[in-house]
């Protein structure tokens, strides 16, 4: 980390402007080496100032260089900013003379990743820098920017600190064990904050999970029997004629895509063959592809036709559904209807006619609950977006609750101990204050370039 590095921190194309980012001790005498105009080692911090840079005697751009000096900065090291005027060819050149006269060509994310070993931000925000690139709509990037901002981060410190507070009086036990009564008022001291941590951990996760949705979009399978409508329902929600519709049945076979963004949440939607026994080949094997992609997918749209009662397999299917992310579109509301739904949770259940598009919109404003998104439209949410914590945030979680029955059980508090000391320690691992290099260095060359 003793070195300088350079990057192109623009996006390289054709630009108004690209921007070639340098870190490091030797920043700003590397950029004064090949800059004409006032001397950069005298600037003051975080100034600006016009010149030229130059190869010997040629001068390749007219330039504005941002000067910030340690520690205020991203990286907390001297960082110099080169404004040059876009396009390839000028911003390569710039970035070539950087290396020509003393800066390394820094690794993707890595000046992120000084800004962590550095101690100025924290796993939790460095991943929030990644996310808030990435995002793609604004509730994507409200959360990114929660992140990157620390709250996240806050909430892991508090449950570490309800931990520490734990484990204190855990080595209290340990220490005085001659007290009478010692095991009941462990238990009474213990139990009670134990229970709320789960409780508030078991939260987050399952708003973290919905975090991710929001994040990445949401793989949503269009499921149910041939002829209920399942084309139709794509192309309503699209408003497009996508994908066929006849009244043969069986006419989707292979799979059919398109995305939808309700309040700021992507829906990539798959319209699938309808499932039923057949000696088509070829319609068996969409058959067997829309069984695929009913257990893979995050949320699940099922229609039935409302003209007709529930068959066995569609029986089935719904039994499979429990437990998960789905709602049941009734469809051919225009129709009489002979399905009974009064054995479904009416929570889930919406009619609709594609034809008139009634029921559409409610049909919308229903998944829109189910993701919460209201909520995070009003609340400033603070999630966990990504796979590494939520993973950790998981086994923190399962550690507490171990404790947890093992306390209930009368298990000695030094063995119940070791369980709670693990989870301190995975939650360590999210925000990375126990963190190993190889694990850094893979996290970090996810990032851009520049970045
Ligand atoms: N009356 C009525 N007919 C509908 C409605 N929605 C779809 N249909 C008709 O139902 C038939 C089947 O529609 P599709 O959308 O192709 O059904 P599908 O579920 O995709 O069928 P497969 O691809 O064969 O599995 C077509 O003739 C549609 O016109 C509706 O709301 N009311
Ligand atoms: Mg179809």
């Amino acid at each position: 980390m003793n070195d300088t590095i350079a990057a192109i921190s623009t996006a390289l194309g054709v630009g108004a402007i690209s921007i070639i980012r340098v870190s490091g001790k030797e920043a700003i005498p590397i950029v004064n080496r090949i800059f004409k105009g006032k001397d950069l080692t005298r600037a003051l911090t975080h100034t600006i100032t016009y010149g030229h840079i130059i190869d010997e005697n040629e001068v390749v751009d007219e330039v504005l260089v941002s000067i910030m000096l340690a520690p205020k900065t991203f990286t907390t090291e001297d960082v110099v900013e080169i404004n040059a005027h876009g396009g390839i060819v000028t911003t390569k050149r710039i970035l070539e003379l950087l290396l020509i006269n003393g800066a390394r060509l820094a690794d993707a994310g890595e000046f992120t990743k000084r800004a962590f070993l550095n101690g100025r931000i924290d796993l939790t925000q460095a991943e929030g820098v990644m996310d808030l690139i990435e995002s793609k709509t604004e509730t994507a990037r409200k959360l990114a920017m929660n992140q990157l901002s620390g709250k996240m981060s806050n909430r892991i410190r508090d449950f570490r600190q309800s931990i520490v507070e734990i484990l204190a009086n855990i080595e209290v036990n340990i220490d005085y064990p001659e007290y009478e009564d010692i095991e009941e008022m462990t238990q009474e001291k213990l139990l009670p904050p134990l229970e709320k941590m789960l409780k508030d951990m078991e939260y987050l996760i399952k708003e973290s999970e919905n975090g991710v949705l929001i994040k990445t979009g949401v793989k949503t399978a269009i499921i149910g029997s041939p002829n209920v409508g399942k084309s139709s329902l794509l192309n309503a929600l699209l408003e497009q004629d996508k994908a066929i519709v006849t009244d043969v049945a069986g006419t989707t076979r292979d799979i059919v895509e398109g995305s939808i963004q309700l309040d700021g949440l992507i829906l990539n939607m798959i319209d699938t063959a309808g499932i039923r026994d057949t000696k088509d080949k070829v319609e068996e094997i969409g058959v067997l592809k829309s069984k695929s992609i009913l257990k893979e997918a995050d949320f699940v749209l099922f229609v039935l036709n409302g003209n007709e009662a529930i068959t066995d397999e569609e029986q089935n299917i719904l039994n499979d559904l429990k437990g998960r992310n789905y709602l049941i579109v009734v469809n051919k509301s225009d129709l009489d209807r002979n399905l009974d739904l009064k054995e479904f949770d009416q929570d889930k259940v919406v009619q609709i006619n594609t034809v008139t598009t009634d029921g559409i919109e409610p049909l919308k404003k229903k998944i829109i609950e189910l993701f919460h998104m209201n909520q995070v439209e009003t609340e400033d949410p603070s999630y966990l977006t990504n796979a590494r914590s939520i993973s950790l945030l998981k086994q923190a979680s399962i550690a507490l609750k171990q404790a947890y029955h093992a306390l209930k059980n009368n298990t000695p508090v030094d063995l119940v101990e070791i369980d709670i000391k693990s989870a301190w320690d995975l939650l360590g691992e999210i925000i990375g204050e126990t963190y190993q290099d190889a694990l850094i260095d893979q996290l970090f060359s996810q990032f851009c370039l520049g970045k």
